[in-house]
C-alpha cells in the first residue's frame, strides 16, 4: 500500500512523515522520499505469543513526503513530479495547517480555503493530463480508430468533471473506463485523508471546524493531530511515551491513528497466517474474496485454491490454539466465494 502525502507549503508534510517513518528529515529541497513503514497490528503480536512460530511479519505501507503544492504559477513542473511519483498510490493525506496564526504567504489562517485550493489543484493536474491526451487524439482527427473513439468519449466526461473542479473518484466508470484511466494515473481517482494539523491547545480541531465538514461534504476521510507534539512524542522512550499521551488525554499516537485512518479509506483489512515457522499479517481490500487472500501469499495457492479453513481472531484470542479452534467447531471451512473478514486467521489449502 502506498500513501502519498500532499498539501500546502509548510502545512505541515514533512512532520507528519517524520511521525509515520521514525526518520529524522529535514525535507525542503526538490524531490520527494518514501519511507516503508512497518505497521502495527497487535493482534499480529497475540498470534505469536500463542502459536509461537520462529518469526512474525507485519504488513507494510510506503507513506511519500511529496512537494509542496502551489497554486498558480509555477505548478507544471511540480504536477509532472507529483504524478511520477504519486501516479502509483493508493491515496493521498492532505496535510492542512490549523496551528498558527498565519499561513505560508503571510496571510490569516483559513484551512476551508487550503483545503479547496488542494483539491482544486488535483483536479487541474488532471485536467491538464486528460487535455493533453484530447489534444493528441484531436489531431488524429477523421483517422480515429473504434477505441479511440471511445477513448475521446471517456476522456471528454471526465474533462466536463474536472473542469467544474470535481474530482473523478465518485464518477461511475464501467470496469473499461476505469482500466482506461488507470492507465493516466489521474489523481481524482483515488481516495483522499484529510489530516487536519492542529496546535497543541486545539487538539479536538476547533480552528478545523468549517473545513471538517467541508471534508465530510466531499466524501474525505479526516482525522486531526498535532504533528509537532506528536513528533516530540514519538522520540521518547517507549514507556514516557504512553504517559505523556495519557497527559494530552491521547489514548493512541498519532503515527497508530493516522495509519488506522489510512487503512479505513482505503477499506483495507488484515488476515492472518500461521505456521510453525512464522505468522504473518496481510493487508488485502475489503471484499475479497478467499482465493485473492491466497493469492496475495503466492499464485500458486490462488490457482489450486481447494478451500480455506478459516478460525477468526477472537476465537483465538479465547481458546488459546488453532486445535482447540477446531475441537471447539470455531473453525470453520469455506470455499472460493467466501469474503474475507477482518481479522481472519487463514489456513488454505491448495492443490499444485
Ligand atoms: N505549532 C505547530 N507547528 C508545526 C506543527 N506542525 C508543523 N509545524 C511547524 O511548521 C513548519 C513547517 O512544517 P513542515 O513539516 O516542514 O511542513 P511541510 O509541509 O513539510 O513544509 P514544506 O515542505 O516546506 O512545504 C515547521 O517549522 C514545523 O515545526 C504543529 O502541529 N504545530
Ligand atoms: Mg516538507
Amino acid at each position: 500500500m502506498k500513501i502519498g502525502i500532499v498539501g500546502l507549503p509548510g502545512s505541515g508534510k514533512t512532520t507528519c512523515f517524520r511521525i509515520l517513518s521514525g526518520q529524522e528529515v529535514d525535507h525542503h529541497g526538490p524531490g520527494s522520499q518514501a519511507a516503508v513503514v512497518e505497521v502495527p497490528d497487535e493482534r499480529t503480536e497475540r498470534i505469536f505469543e500463542l502459536c509461537r512460530p520462529q518469526r512474525m511479519v507485519q504488513p507494510e505501507t510506503t507513506f511519500v513526503d511529496l512537494l509542496a503544492l502551489r497554486s498558480g504559477d509555477g505548478r507544471a513542473a511540480e504536477e509532472l513530479e507529483l504524478v511520477k511519483v504519486a501516479g502509483d498510490a493508493d491515496g493521498f493525506a492532505i496535510v492542512v495547517q490549523c496551528f498558527g496564526e498565519l499561513d505560508h504567504r503571510g496571510e490569516p489562517l483559513d484551512p476551508k480555503s487550503d483545503l479547496e485550493t488542494v483539491l482544486l489543484e488535483m483536479s487541474l493536474t488532471d485536467l491538464a493530463i486528460v487535455e493533453r491526451r484530447l489534444a493528441r487524439l484531436e489531431r488524429k482527427r477523421g483517422s480515429l480508430e473504434t477505441h479511440e473513439q471511445w477513448e475521446q468519449k471517456v476522456l471528454c466526461r471526465c474533462r466536463e468533471v474536472l473542469s467544474g473542479g470535481q474530482r473523478l473518484l465518485h464518477e461511475q466508470f464501467t470496469l473499461e473506463e476505469d482500466k482506461l484511466l488507470r492507465g493516466f494515473s489521474l489523481l481524482t481517482m483515488k481516495p483522499l485523508l484529510a489530516v487536519f494539523n492542529v496546535a497543541e491547545g486545539d487538539l479536538e480541531g476547533t480552528v478545523a471546524g468549517e473545513s471538517r465538514q467541508f471534508a465530510d461534504e466531499q466524501g474525505l476521510g479526516q482525522i486531526a493531530l498535532c504533528a509537532e507534539l506528536e513528533a516530540e512524542i514519538a522520540q521518547l522512550p517507549a514507556d514516557e511515551q504512553a504517559e505523556f499521551l495519557a497527559d494530552f488525554d491521547l489514548d493512541k499516537p498519532g503515527r497508530e491513528r493516522f495509519i488506522r485512518a489510512a487503512y479505513d479509506l482505503l477499506d483495507v483489512i488484515t488476515f492472518f497466517t500461521v505456521n510453525e515457522n512464522e505468522v504473518h499479517s496481510w493487508t488485502i481490500s475489503g471484499g475479497a474474496t478467499a482465493p485473492e487472500a491466497a493469492g496475495k501469499v503466492h499464485s500458486d495457492m490462488q490457482a489450486g485454491f481447494v478451500r480455506a479453513e478459516v478460525v477468526p481472531f477472537a476465537a483465538l484470542d479465547e481458546y488459546g490454539s488453532i486445535a482447540a479452534c477446531r475441537d471447539a467447531g470455531v473453525m470453520r471451512v469455506e470455499g472460493r466465494d467466501y469474503v474475507v473478514q477482518d481479522g481472519d486467521i487463514l489456513q488454505i489449502r491448495f492443490t499444485r
